[in-house]
């Protein structure tokens, strides 16, 4: 059928056309661009249009709906599949309020500005970007992460929402995948992770495509999926022709029957399908078509060969008569029952605006008393995990887990009515993500995506295997929560395979990523204090292992300066100060130590305790100036890491007591005699900066 030529097309000749704008959409965007991936969307436009518009329960005229179900393209990749689809389904901007507006979330304008500045539409979906879009994806392997923590919350959620006669919550989550998300070890650890949790509510659709970048899958891939996932727990069942809606359907009815276990539907598909390529060779794969072939490819879906960016007629109404019409009852039904539930359950409702505004309740602070001064003290892991216990008995929604090490990281929730998450309990606040510190992090912002502030806990050492998750939930502005323990040389024996060096100064060049490393129990109150408050950056926490003395807050200052991310902590008795000491965390102590010697000395020196640079670097000028006076260059930083980056605040004339090279495994007396942290050290190193700074 010709699109100029369409009379009334009714059934399947619609559907074709539908997938064909789908298509050619994204083939003119890609051209138009002269950049981004055409076949991938033309492979995979019948999935996508089949699942939209027959499955998706979804109401494009508030894409916020706390019920939706949720759609991930986790080969983000194929972002203009997805924006082809905002458009044509009529999927709605929402404001800063998340209150939708008249306006399209992607109108056509911002299709054929695809890949250019300020659009909507950039090269891999951005969450924080456009309206519709449930989470940023682009780095293969992290949207079917997210969809493992979409599908824990969705369980979660119900089980502490619903109420007999009110399903509030069973909502649904599809996560369209590549060959990439499959080979990418994260979405193996994902895989199994829901697996395990039996989370029936997540569908991943994989584009068994045969093909990726560099040549066919084969060259690198040649595992049985089928086998692989079925060994995971899952429910597998394939689609042997992704153009064939009524085998599409089929299946994803078959993920609606599966009751206990997630479901894959492998579909074998032909990447850049009409597209005269041999894709098996994979040229152009990943590349614009080119003016001949776009004309080719258009020819042989019957299209009008010179029309660009053509939406036929019929294709938006019938959007509009499938997934517009069903997501609009449902969510009238819906909001029919919730207003109900409301008038019989306020607490749950109000709770539930509280969570969608990323809002604290009434109280959310309250017990979170002061630590008293204490010599020997406590690690700041066991003061966090305290603190921890009881900001989430007053902030119900703060669930969250370890990466096997709760007992080390101090996270367990553990007052009464805490529970475990596992199939059967899912309104338990623990998570047990396993050895998987990949998907933790993955999970962990498909959680806090979905309303709920997710924790996730490792050695700091293993931020590395998560690092890609904490770098997308600083894109996406989530307040994801990343606690991390043993921060540092001195957990000691364990050595330097877990001794992390430069994974401070990896994170704090880290855009939107706010790194706290508090420096007593006193620190870690606060710190938790500001996390808590956080709406639209994620956090790393970053505690010791060891104890640290409990400073006497009547003696040096209050640790409410942790508030501005740096403060005077111990001033000079009177006037300028001769040298100022910068640390962090465990350091903060030895700087006063080395204080206290300095002014038995005749030494008027400041500590500074800066636990996080970030909050610090945002204060205006005056507070900064107050706290390091331009006019003293003699200054010291002590922090067991990599002394790079700290010039920011020493300046080329300060000094840097830390760590040059990877630690040493032994006990920590001696990892600290043997690498320079002591007292003695750090006089030594205030005196040189004051010779090299004569006032
Ligand atoms: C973590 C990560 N590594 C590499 C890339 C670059 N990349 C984009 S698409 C792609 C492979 C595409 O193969 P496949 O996943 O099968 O998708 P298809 O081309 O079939 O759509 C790669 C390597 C990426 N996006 N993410
Ligand atoms: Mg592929």
């Amino acid at each position: 059928m010709v699109a100029s030529e369409q009379a009334v097309v009714t059934g399947q000749q619609l559907d074709t056309l539908c997938i064909n704008t789908i298509r050619t959409l994204a083939i003119d965007a890609v051209q138009q661009a002269n950049s981004g991936h055409p076949g991938a969307p033309m492979g995979l436009a019948p999935v996508a249009y089949c699942l939209w518009q027959e499955f998706l329960n979804y109401d494009p005229a508030d894409p916020t709906w706390l019920n939706r179900d949720r759609f991930v393209l986790s080969n983000g990749h194929a972002s203009m599949l997805l924006y082809a689809m905002l458009y044509l389904a009529g999927v709605r901007e929402v404001d800063e309020n998340n209150q939708p507006l008249k306006e399209l979330a992607v109108p056509m304008e911002e299709i054929k500005r695809f890949r250019q500045l300020g659009s909507r539409t950039p090269g891999h979906p951005e969450s924080h970007i456009t309206s519709g879009i449930e989470t940023t994806t682009g780095p293969l392997g992290q949207g079917v992460g997210n969809s493992v923590g979409m599908a824990i919350a969705g369980k979660w959620l119900a089980a502490n929402f619903n109420r007999p006669g009110f399903e509030v919550f069973d909502y649904n989550v599809y996560a369209i995948c590549s060959d990439g998300d499959l080979m990418e070890g994260i979405g193996g650890e994902a895989a199994s992770l829901a697996g395990h949790l039996k989370l029936s509510n997540l569908c991943w659709l994989y584009d068994n495509n045969h093909i990726t970048l560099d040549g066919p899958a084969s060259w690198s891939f040649s595992e049985d999926v089928a086998t692989r996932f079925i060994g995971y727990g899952w429910n597998v069942t394939r689609v042997t022709d992704a153009n064939d809606l009524d085998m599409l359907a089929r299946a994803l009815n078959v993920f609606l029957e599966t009751k206990d276990r997630p479901t894959l539907i492998i579909v074998d598909s032909h990447i850049g399908f009409g597209s005269p390529h041999k894709h098996d060779s994979n040229e152009a794969h990943g590349e614009p078509l080119g003016v001949e072939e776009v004309r080719l490819t258009k020819k042989f879906y019957g299209w009008p060969e010179d029309a660009k960016f053509l939406v036929p007629e019929g294709v938006r109404e019938h959007f509009q008569d499938g997934i517009g019409k069903r997501g609009r009852e449902e969510h009238a039904q819906w909001s029919k029952m919730f207003a109900e539930y409301s008038q019989k359950n306020p607490d749950l409702a109000e709770r539930l605006h509280l969570m969608q505004k990323r809002e604290l309740p009434a109280g959310w602070d309250k017990n979170l008393t002061a630590f008293p001064a204490d010599p020997k003290g406590v690690a700041t892991r066991e003061s966090s995990g305290k603190v921890l216990n009881t900001l989430a008995q007053n902030v119900p929604w703060i669930i969250g887990g370890s990466a096997d090490l709760a007992t080390s990281n101090k996270t367990t929730l553990k007052f009464e009515g805490a529970g475990d998450f596992q199939p059967g309990t899912y309104s338990g606040r623990n998570l047990h993500f396993g050895i998987r510190e990949h998907v933790m992090g993955a999970s962990v912002n498909g959680m806090v995506v979905s309303g709920i502030r997710a924790f996730g806990a490792t050695f700091f050492n293993f931020s590395d295997y998560m690092k890609a998750s904490i770098r997308l939930a600083a894109l996406m502005e989530i307040p994801s929560i990343f606690i991390y323990t043993h921060d540092s040389i001195g957990l000691g024996e364990d050595g330097p395979t877990h001794q992390p060096i430069e994974q401070l100064a990896g994170l704090r060049a880290m855009p939107n990523l706010i790194v706290l490393r508090p420096g007593d129990a006193n620190e870690v109150v606060e710190a938790w204090k500001i996390i808590a408050q956080l709406q639209s950056q994620p956090a790393a926490l970053v505690l010791t292992r060891q104890a640290l003395p409990t400073l006497d807050r009547t003696k040096y200052a209050s640790a409410a300066g942790t508030a501005k991310g740096g403060y005077v902590l111990a001033d000079a008795a009177k006037g300028k100060p001769a040298v100022i000491l910068i640390g962090t965390g465990s350091e903060v102590s030895l700087c006063i130590d080395a204080y206290e010697k300095l002014k038995a000395d005749g030494i008027q020196a400041r500590v500074v305790s800066m636990p996080s640079w970030e909050i610090f670097e945002r204060q205006d000028a005056a507070y900064k100036e107050s706290v390091l006076p331009a006019s003293v260059t003699a200054r010291v930083s002590v922090e067991m890491a990599s002394t790079f980056g700290w010039e920011r605040f020493v300046g080329l004339k300060g000094r840097k007591v830390g760590m040059h090279s990877f630690g040493a495994s032994a006990p920590i007396k001696d990892v600290l005699k043997f690498f320079g942290f002591t007292v003695d050290t750090v006089v030594a190193e205030a005196r040189k900066a004051m010779e090299e700074n004569p006032s």
